[in-house]
């Protein structure tokens, strides 16, 4: 229920955007000091534990905003160029209307091209871009009933392969050598469609389903970790380990739920967004879960640049990124 409460909020939040954007501009300002205010003593905490381990003050948090972002709902960390995409909804989560874009910010959080890919273009098909992976030389990106492959280098549009039976493409992650993609299994007014699953897509184009379970409760975020699929979901507050068969091995549950986003860091720990606490927790590998960013407003599909300590925060209904460093995982 309080997924669809959310979701219809979000819905209401669009409407008055359209015709109140200037006052939304001044809204978002007010609620950025006052973001900023409320995350004081949350850096402080981490600035305590990070001391043990590293003397240097912690760098600062970029806040990427006012740029033209819209319903930014993915930050990937591209370590082979070395720099950040934003995939952006531009409107609502479910509609064809081919206006969604990708765009590409510098790590220091600059934009270097807004529209990199833009469903405006004849030669681009990208309606409501969500999750984002890449494989090889390619970006797959799903878009509500399809995934749309586009060269990395060049955004050209590669092709585009329709996930038969799906309602509502969330995740994308890759291990290397396969894509998985979960479906949320959600109709456009966000009630649920019973299409949850995990989908796998190969180099060639080929895809089969993994698993479908309706009570994976509105599968989100995707991450793997030694050939394991870890999933979270936003119908509920829970991460599920399953193996590459598709069963779960074991389910563990976080303080709030509306899940979304998930990143592994390579000792198996795990960012997991939230919306319903506005934050993103970091479970340890003995358990232990513990808040890393606080009071953002609506965090989606996270990004984790392991290369810098940085999470990737994409504010879903505010249009902006938080980069913020956290401590480099010693425990
Ligand atoms: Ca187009
Ligand atoms: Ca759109």
């Amino acid at each position: 229920m309080k997924t669809i409460f959310l979701l219809s909020l979000f819905a209401c939040n669009q409407k008055e955007k359209a015709t109140t954007s200037t006052s939304n501009s001044n809204k978002a300002n007010e609620e950025l000091k006052k973001g900023e205010k409320k995350t004081a003593p949350e850096q402080k905490n981490i600035s305590k534990t990070t001391v043990k381990s590293s003397e240097a003050p912690k760098p600062a948090d970029i806040w990427v905003q006012e740029v033209g972002l819209s319903t930014p709902e993915s930050v990937l960390y591209d370590a082979k160029k070395d720099r950040y995409l934003v995939s952006n909804i531009n409107g609502n989560p479910t509609a064809a209307d081919d206006n969604g874009f990708i765009s590409v910010l510098s790590t220091d959080g600059k934009v270097e091209n807004l529209k990199w890919i833009d469903g405006a273009s004849d030669k681009i098909e990208l309606n409501a871009p969500k999750g984002m992976a890449i494989l090889d030389d390619k970006l797959y990106v799903s878009d509500i009933k399809s995934v749309r492959v586009f060269d990395l280098h060049t955004g050209v549009q590669k092709t585009s392969i329709a996930i038969k039976g799906a309602s509502f493409l969330n995740d994308v992650v890759s291990d290397g050598q396969v894509v998985y993609i979960s479906d949320s299994g959600m109709n456009p007014d966000f009630s649920a469609s019973g299409t949850d699953a995990i989908y796998r897509i190969y180099k060639e184009g080929k895809h089969e389903k993994v698993v479908a379970d309706k009570s994976f409760s509105k599968p989100n975020g995707l991450a793997i970790h030694n050939s394991n699929i870890y999933m979270v979901n936003f119908g509920g507050a829970e991460m599920r380990i399953l193996n590459p068969k598709g069963e779960t091995t074991k389910t563990h549950s976080f303080p709030k739920g509306s899940l979304d986003g998930i990143e592994l860091r390579s000792d198996g720990s795990a960012f997991v967004s939230s919306w319903e606490s506005s934050s993103v927790y970091l479970r340890k590998t003995d358990g232990a879960i513990e808040t890393v960013v606080s009071n953002v407003d609506a965090p989606a599909d996270i990004g984790w640049d392991a290369k810098r300590n940085r999470l990737l925060v994409p504010l879903f209904k505010q249009n902006k990124v938080l980069i913020k460093t956290v401590a480099a995982h010693s425990q």
